[in-house]
């Protein structure tokens, strides 16, 4: 079976089920204490919430359906051999519960289920025009993250869920629209975010969707891919024959490519207590429809305490290299993160309100970047934070976490391909926080 939506069909009779007998069995049944702090402290650690996609475990990091991301980068499918993850993969197995099947002789192509979802995912992805509209005549200093909403908002015109409930559906049958929503939703961020991008940054040339390109690909090539180089591309570029292929190619650059999907993949979900995931299923419990609860999601992605973080990084180690060039020694680094905190900041990228110990997002990405950016000097300046923020954060003795977190790296891997406008960063973690957000739903 490849019909996502007949997956779903199959499982959600049981599941309904078993939540019918859970709740019958143990609905009395206490699961721990409150304490005033815990109240006070936004619900820590308090074990009250139903999150069935993801599970974080304070010391091991984040599990998807009971796979760590070392694992997901193993067994999840990817676009070429041996290569990184890609996302619909990861849909599948957070929407059902299981592992997509591959095609691994390329011979049966009924039996993939990622690639299924690559083709749902593009069969819905067209973007009505009054949605381009709204993104154009917005200010032209409106935060990116700001647009996403507001695009979100006026996709929501063609909710299914919110038609079918003024039409009076049977509560059994909410899950149908609002998968349908999700998968349009989720079909059409990708050139909603790279439009957003083109408007922002490049003077809004739009580009078409590369047909033969995966979803997470497909956002790299609208954002600013150039393809297959043509004389007439190199000449408008300016760039001197092959000398610098990955230039001419723009974000269709092979690595770009699969940054792409690796990055789309691992910012997908992080259980249920993080801003984004929270305000999401509170709005959706409401019976507001996905596009509307997906938006409250992404207000508070767009909090420099959440998902802002990734961009509040890069700034900071501009600011570092501005002040003291890229040859930053152990001493320069402990100096500017005091002068940080003495300032009264926080440093981003470092912390966590679950998390304890180094955020395997972080160890994924510097994994990447070793194979990929070795000698890249961002690359070396983060590897330095590393080992020296952890400490200081300690001496203050204060900080439950000192290690860094997903956003303390993702930063340098779009930098080096290019994608150098950090205030845009948080639209692309909101585009993945999507499949996670939406499969909860
Ligand atoms: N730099 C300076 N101070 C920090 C700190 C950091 N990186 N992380 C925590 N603290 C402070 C915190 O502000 C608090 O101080 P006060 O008592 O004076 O208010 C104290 O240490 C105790 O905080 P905590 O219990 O360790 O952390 P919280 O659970 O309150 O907050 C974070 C968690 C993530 C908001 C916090 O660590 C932080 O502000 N980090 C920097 C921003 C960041 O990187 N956010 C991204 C988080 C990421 F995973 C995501 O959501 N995408």
């Amino acid at each position: 079976i490849t019909d996502l939506k007949a997956a779903m069909a199959a499982k959600i009779p049981k599941e309904q089920e078993r939540l019918r007998e859970l709740r019958k069995e143990c609905g009395p049944k206490a699961l721990g204490a409150c304490t005033v702090e815990q109240a006070i402290g936004g619900m820590r650690g308090i074990p009250a919430m139903l999150w069935e996609t993801s599970l974080l475990d304070p010391e091991e990091g984040i599990r998807f359906r009971g796979h760590t991301i070392p694992e997901l980068e193993e067994k999840l499918p990817s676009a070429k051999e041996g290569g990184e993850p890609i996302p619909e993969g990861l849909l599948w197995l957070l929407m059902t519960g299981e592992m997509p099947t591959v095609d691994q002789a390329k011979a049966m192509p009924t039996v993939d289920q990622a690639k299924a979802v690559t083709e749902l995912l593009r069969e819905r992805s067209k973007v009505p025009d009054h949605v381009f509209k709204v993104l154009r005549d917005l200010h032209p200093n409106t935060h990116p993250m700001t647009q996403l909403c507001q695009a979100v908002l006026a996709l929501q015109v063609d909710s299914k869920f919110a038609a079918d409930y003024r039409a009076g559906i049977h509560k059994s049958k909410y899950w149908e629209p609002v998968f349908e929503d999700s998968i349009n939703l989720i079909a059409k961020l990708p050139t909603i975010a790279a439009a957003i991008y083109r408007n922002t940054y490049k003077g809004g040339e739009l580009i078409e969707a590369d047909p033969k390109l995966d979803w997470a690909a497909n956002l790299s090539h609208m954002m600013g891919g150039f393809g297959r180089v043509s004389s007439r591309t190199l000449n408008k570029i300016g760039v001197d024959g092959a000398a610098n292929l990955s230039h001419m190619m723009g974000y269709d650059d092979e690595g770009c490519l699969e940054m792409m999907r690796l990055y789309q993949t691992i910012h997908a979900d992080h259980e249920g207590g993080n801003v984004s995931a929270h305000a999401t299923h509170l709005v959706g419990s409401a019976l507001s429809d996905p596009y509307l609860s997906f938006t409250a999601g992404m207000t508070g992605l767009a909090g420099p305490l959440h998902g802002l973080a990734n961009q509040e990084v890069l700034r900071w180690l501009n600011e570092v290299r501005a002040e003291v060039g890229d040859n930053v020694t152990k001493e320069q680094m402990k100096e500017f993160v005091w002068a940080t905190l003495k300032s009264g900041k926080v440093v981003p990228g470092f912390g966590h309100a679950v998390l304890r110990k180094t955020d395997p997002r972080y160890t994924c990405q510097a994994g990447f970047a070793a194979r990929n950016m070795p000698d890249y000097p961002l690359y070396k300046l983060v590897a330095l934070l590393y080992d020296v923020v952890p400490d200081i954060l300690i001496q203050t003795g204060k900080v439950k976490n000192p290690w860094p977190n997903v956003d303390a790296h993702s930063g340098v891997l779009l930098q080096y391909y290019g994608i150098t406008e950090e205030n845009f960063y948080t639209v692309l973690f909101g585009v993945s926080r999507a499949l996670g957000v939406l499969s909860q739903g």
